[in-house]
């Protein structure tokens, strides 16, 4: 039985996967060379620093670790600069009404996002308080494909990993979900999101009691 639904912020919540992508095509720039939105697919769900090394792979850039972490810094105020500027309303559509739903279910409910920029997303959105738990980046060591943001998620609820399921709008977070032994929900292109064991367009387009159905 489902017990608990985990949910990814980044392109579930809310769009700040345009922002990363904004931020590290403004340093791909200035160093150099361009990325396009097909790669940036590959970065959503990824941790600050393995996305910076592969921004730097597909540049043909080796640098040291001082350099690194200043290219990572650089691109974290860039971010920030327009995470400032967020407010409920970036909140993306179908969001409110999933969850006034989840709430009615007797869900929990845990946030599982690999940045370390997740709780003050959650305060700029006023979001804090709609999670039982929140996994951010500053307390996992591994990112996304690796389970831990989601395991942990499941730990502090209290649940097994059979009985969550996970909303996630990436190819890294989907593939997390699914070596956590959970049941996942993608949110985007079935296309793009092949290991998801549902797809739909956005939280939009579902509901509670169909996401329960299919992953009984
Ligand atoms: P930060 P999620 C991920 O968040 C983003 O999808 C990914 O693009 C970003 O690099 C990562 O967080 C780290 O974020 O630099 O803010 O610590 O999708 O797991 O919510
Ligand atoms: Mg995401």
């Amino acid at each position: 039985q489902i017990k608990a639904f985990l949910f990814d912020l980044d392109g579930v919540i809310v769009d700040t996967a345009i922002y990363h992508y904004q931020a590290w095509k403004r340093l791909a720039t200035e160093l150099g060379f361009d990325i396009s939105e097909e790669f940036n697919e590959g970065l959503k769900g990824v941790s600050r620093m393995d996305s910076l090394d592969l921004i730097l792979a597909h540049g043909g850039l080796t640098l040291p670790d001082e350099e690194k972490a200043k290219l990572a810094d650089q691109k974290n105020e860039w971010y920030l600069e327009l995470v400032s500027r967020m407010t409920p309303e970036a909140i993306l559509p179908g969001v409110a009404m999933f969850f006034s739903q989840v709430r009615q279910a007797g869900l929990k409910t845990a946030l599982g996002s690999v940045s370390k920029n997740a709780p003050l997303i959650l305060e700029r959105i006023g979001m804090t308080d709609a999670f039982d738990t929140i996994i951010d980046g500053t307390k996992i060591s591994k990112g996304k494909p690796d389970p831990e943001v989601f395991t942990k998620g499941a730990d502090e609820l209290g649940v097994r990993p059979d009985e969550c399921v996970v909303f996630e709008d990436a190819v890294a977070g989907v593939e997390a979900g699914k070596r956590g032994g959970m049941f996942v929900v993608g949110l985007g292109s079935p296309d793009v999101l092949r290991q998801a064991d549902l797809v739909a367009p956005s939280l939009a387009e579902l509901t509670v009691d169909e996401v329960l159905s299919k992953s009984k």
